[in-house]
């Protein structure tokens, strides 16, 4: 009892000083990116001090409660959210404070992402038959979004031990709950979960305390979540110490009322009346975390930012960055597989390797019914349409120690979850400090099809959207060789990969080695030798454009086939190697001209002085894809298109 009080006093002045700092940055116009928790010490101090140390806990972006709660030290967290070298986080999450041994693993940036990642620690902690749970904590509008109803459907479904916290303090910043919630209780929510969902006093430790205790032991005991709704009441400013303070938004009168109700002094005499602590040993805890807070801050403001080196490390980026290993092809007999039954294949003796190693799609028992659930049952698991929530849920597994695979469906559906794509699953691990944070996931996309006839919501090529993203890797095979020998790597490597695989080449067959073999992620192949231009083609392409290769060669042309196989981290080098040989290039794709536009870009800054043409991008049309077998076919680049455009570069005198 007495140590909730130490960290709630401790974390109120933590509160007053932050906004001290910030009011002297913002004399020099510049501020800090925080938030207030005054008013809200109680209840993630209180939850908090009912978790193991082997718990997960995902934070509320309100945060300082949630941190403290679980043990932070405040030096470390000042020096973080000032951005500092000696901070948690190596100064790279700044507000958003990860701590790996701590079962922190997701940063609330973005309103509801956190909640999928916790699901994903309470997945790992289930998966691997532990009994540790994951608590998140959020504000009451947060439950409005996607991320948030996709990950406690998920939850719910798959019956995860995670509690959720959200804590009512009636604002969505300035705008008031009647504008943002249609209910009086978040709580009512958890009937559509099928889950209980409870309302408390979020001032007091007590009752807090009894249902967090509940919760915790339902979850423990493999009973599934809890919604649990702490009513409370923000009693600083949204970010920052004159955000607006009773701009207008709220009456003065509301707020000094609300102070009234301060949860600290309340607690304080409850435990004075109960005889557990004297007011001297109220007065000198305060001072003690006075001082505490206070040496914090002038170790923090000491403390120096990372350098340019520091903040432009790649090691904070990718987990075991090392040399890309030669690509080793072994010898002995092969067998002619689909590219379909190749990908099973390398997922089959991966999950036979690692038993961390678990697969969550829509369908997927169906699917894999008589191959991979025949083997692995419990590893293989289906999920309602919930793309960002799955992708969200990935992630958390992944960085709490399993390796995930999400098979997300045709690329058309990854948009849906970008932000958990773009934002989240690669920037876990940098804006986490490095460290022991990563992120082993697979993300299996079935990609483009453009001559399936599924019309523009299920047949474009959107690999090119994921090339600039920092943190992300992207393989892309044109044969079942690849296909497999790719789907090993990514199973193997510690970062998110996005696999993309052409729907009309599942079905396409190529010999298999039978002896154990993998494909380098990021080692690109010449699929076939030539002199006079380089066609960079991936995917669906290749087949078509090594038959264009073909008809040059009779007509006295000879192209070089290159297939990067990975699309980011590009093999540059063999690209450079191949245009400096030929000194042309043309690009082949079925997207609308994403991925030549970039490897043109290249080439022109890397290999100028050696082109003796311009580039030239074949692509598809940069229009909606028509919504039928013929017109979609029609606008795509063929064979002809290919063969006529190097003719045409064939013809510039350099
Ligand atoms: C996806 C997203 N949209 C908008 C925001 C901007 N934003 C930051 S905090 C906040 C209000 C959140 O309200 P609530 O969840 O009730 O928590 P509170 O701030 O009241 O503690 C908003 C809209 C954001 N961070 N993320």
């Amino acid at each position: 009892m007495i140590g909730i009080f130490r960290r709630i006093v401790l974390c109120r002045h933590f509160d007053e000083k932050i906004d001290e700092i910030d009011a002297e940055l913002r004399k020099k116009g510049e501020n800090l990116i925080q938030h207030a928790t005054t008013g809200q010490e109680v209840t993630p101090i209180t939850v908090c001090s009912l978790l193991r140390k082997d718990d997960y806990m995902q934070p509320y972006h309100r945060g300082w409660a949630t941190w403290i709660g679980r043990g932070l030290s405040v030096k470390e967290m000042m020096a973080e959210i000032l951005g500092k070298r000696t901070g948690k986080c190596l100064g790279m999450g700044g507000v958003h404070i990860a701590d790996y041994d701590l079962g922190i693993l997701g940063r609330p940036g973005k309103q509801g992402a956190h909640i999928g990642i916790g699901a994903g620690a309470a997945l790992a902690a289930k998966l691997r038959g532990t009994d540790r749970v994951n608590v998140n904590f959020h504000g009451e509008a947060a439950s409005n979004t996607g991320a948030f109803h996709e990950s406690m459907n998920l939850a719910a479904v798959l019956k995860l031990p995670m509690i959720e916290v959200v804590e009512f303090n009636g604002f969505q910043i300035s705008t008031p709950v009647s504008d943002f919630l249609p209910i009086s209780n978040v709580a009512d929510r958890a009937v559509a979960y099928g889950i209980p969902g409870v309302v408390v006093d979020g001032n007091d430790v007590f009752a807090v305390y009894e249902v967090a205790q509940e919760a915790i032991k339902r979850a423990r005991e493999g009973r599934g979540p809890t919604l649990i709704e702490a009513k409370t009441y923000r009693l600083g400013e949204h970010a920052g110490p004159d955000a607006g303070a009773y701009g207008g938004y709220r009456s003065k009168e509301e707020v000094d009322e609300a102070w009234k109700r301060d949860p600290i002094p309340r607690y304080r005499n409850q435990l004075i009346e109960m005889g557990v602590l004297t007011e001297a040993e109220a007065d000198r805890i305060d001072r003690e975390a006075r001082a505490e807070v206070e040496e914090a801050a002038r170790f923090a403001l000491e403390s120096r930012y990372p350098t340019y080196e520091e903040y432009v490390d790649e090691n904070m980026l990718y987990a075991d960055l090392g040399p890309i290993p030669a690509e080793v092809k072994p010898g002995g007999p092969t067998r002619e597989m689909t590219m379909g039954e190749a990908f099973f294949q390398a997922v089959d003796e991966e999950m036979a390797r690692d038993e961390t190693i678990f697969y969550l799609g829509q369908g997927i028992r169906w699917a894999a019914r008589n191959t991979l659930v025949k083997k692995y049952n419990r590893r293989i698991i289906n999920s309602p349409i919930s793309e960002e929530g799955e992708v969200l849920c990935g992630t958390g597994a992944a960085a709490a120690g399993m390796r995930s695979i999400v098979d997300l469906g045709v690329s058309d559906f990854t948009v849906r979850a970008f932000d958990a794509i773009y934002d989240e699953a690669p920037k876990l691990r940098s804006m986490g400090g490095g460290g022991r944070f990563k992120v082993p996931m697979v993300l299996v996309v079935s990609a483009s099809g453009i001559g399936i006839g599924i019309g523009s919501h299920h047949s474009q090529s959107l690999e090119y959207l994921y090339l600039r993203c920092p943190g992300l890797k992207v393989v892309y095979p044109s044969t079942p060789h690849d296909a497999k020998g790719l789907m090993k790597s990514a199973l193997r490597d510690s970062n998110p990969v996005m696999y993309f695989m052409h729907k009309l080449m599942v079905r396409r067959k190529g010999p298999v080695p039978e002896a154990e073999y993998t494909v380098p992620i990021g080692r690109a192949e010449v699929k076939r030798e030539g002199s006079d231009v380089t066609v960079f083609t991936y995917g669906c392409m290749v087949p078509s454009a090594l038959s264009a290769a073909a008809e040059l060669e009779k007509q006295g042309v000879s192209a070089e086939v290159f297939d990067p196989r990975t699309l980011h981290p590009l093999d540059k080098e063999s690209l450079f190697k191949s245009v400096r040989k030929t000194g042309r290039l043309v690009t082949f794709e079925e997207d609308n001209g994403g991925v030549g536009v970039a490897v043109a870009a290249l080439v022109a800054e890397e290999a100028f002085d050696v082109l003796k043409a311009p580039v030239r991008n074949i692509h598809y049309p940069n229009v909606t894809i028509p919504n039928c077998y013929y017109g979609e076919r029609l606008l795509l680049p063929k064979e002809a298109d290919l063969i006529r455009e190097v003719k045409e570069l064939m013809k510039y005198r350099r």
